[in-house]
């Protein structure tokens, strides 16, 4: 098992287009990080869809399936970990997983990953209706496959399992409406709350009930990203009722905050690591036992339980020797989260 984070999110919701985005500052390096790829051709091959869409200045198609990119991760040039990266079309989640490979899939990776990127279009969330919001954004989905994986086992006492990063990208932020904007985005912060707030809520809950809760056990933090930047998107159609608005690309793209919410989950990651570590292979068995078939030979890709389980604890072993590099770069990223649970 590799270092993972999941990103994922409802149909035409920012996915794509944010990592592109990604993948393309990662390749030269973000602030210490930078990904390789197997060998010349693969980079290339992902580094493509990027440059179709600056030259072309055309939105990259809705995606079909899944895509993933497979690399190195390193930092200051030392190899941590194998890391993927996982696009899901966004009709995924509204899936159940006997009735779709990409289901399974998505199911698999968010119970197997201790970071989550949720990706939803501020536009939307900021121009809609409560319900019409909560349908576009698939925030119910969401929460629901977040409470299977990761809140449900937590409240069993799973300890291994409790406990999980969650970094909400508002997308297209480049085009919210001055009223959502004012007061270093209140109005956006307030309504994204209110469309997550099966998510918030449970973290609100889990941290107020004790006081001896470690505080980093659910890091939650949302963020405005705009993949092209101010003025350089128009809306086309504002869209009504269930369909999605359309922007027109104006002017080169300068990705805004992109590279964040990715630093705040690695650094929160850390943070579990001290708890894999702990972890014994019978525990590691037992919870994945508890799965669902589909879901758990998604998870084991043709490994046993104890190769996934060395594989875990030498990712933490070499995390927790890198730990305080790692921190100085990412502690920048939690001062630009806003916190997803109102203060
Ligand atoms: N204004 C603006 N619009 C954006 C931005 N990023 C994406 N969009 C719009 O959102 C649409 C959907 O983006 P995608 O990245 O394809 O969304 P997705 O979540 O991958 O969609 P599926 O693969 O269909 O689930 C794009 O075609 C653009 O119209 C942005 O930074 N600013
Ligand atoms: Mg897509």
């Amino acid at each position: 098992m590799s270092l993972k984070v999941t990103l994922f999110g409802g149909t035409g919701q920012g996915k794509t287009t944010y990592t592109l985005a990604l993948l393309y500052l990662m390749a030269t390096g973000i602030e210490g990080f930078r990904i390789e790829a197997e060998n010349a051709d693969s980079s290339t091959k992902y580094l493509n869809p990027w440059r179709d869409f600056v030259i072309a200045k055309k939105w990259p198609a809705p995606t079909m399936g899944r895509r993933e990119d497979q690399f190195t991760l390193l930092f200051q040039n030392q190899p941590i970990t194998e890391f993927r990266w996982v696009d899901y079309q966004g009709g995924a989640i509204n899936i159940p997983t006997d009735e779709s490979d990409e289901a399974a899939q998505l199911h698999a990776d968010i119970q197997e990953s201790n970071a989550v990127i949720i990706v939803a279009d501020a536009y939307t969330i900021a121009t809609r209706p409560l319900i019409e919001a909560e349908m576009l954004t698939s925030s119910t989905y969401i929460f629901n496959l977040l409470n299977t994986y990761k809140f449900k086992s937590a409240l069993a006492g799973d300890d291994i399992n409790k406990g999980i990063t969650i970094a909400l990208v508002l997308t297209k932020a480049d085009v919210l409406p001055e009223e959502f904007r004012v007061n270093n985005y209140q109005g956006l912060f307030d309504r994204s709350r209110e469309v997550f707030r099966g998510v918030v809520d449970f973290v609100e809950e889990q941290r107020a009930q004790t006081s001896s809760l470690r505080p980093w056990l659910y890091p939650s933090g949302m963020i405005p990203v705009s993949i092209v930047g101010e003025g350089n998107a128009s809306v086309a159609d504002p869209g009504q009722g269930y369909e999605l608005a359309t922007f027109d690309l104006n002017g080169p793209p300068e990705p805004v905050n992109v590279h964040y919410p990715f630093l705040y989950a690695i650094g929160n990651e850390l943070d579990r690591n001290a708890l894999y570590l702990e972890e014994e292979e019978g525990e590691l068995e037992a919870r994945f036992n508890r799965l669902n078939r589909n879901v758990l030979n998604k998870i084991l890709r043709g490994r046993t339980i104890k190769q996934v389980y060395q594989e875990r604890q030498a990712v933490a072993e070499k995390l927790q020797e890198l730990e305080p590099k790692i921190r100085a770069v990412t502690s920048v990223a939690n001062k630009k989260m806003r916190s997803l649970i109102p203060s």
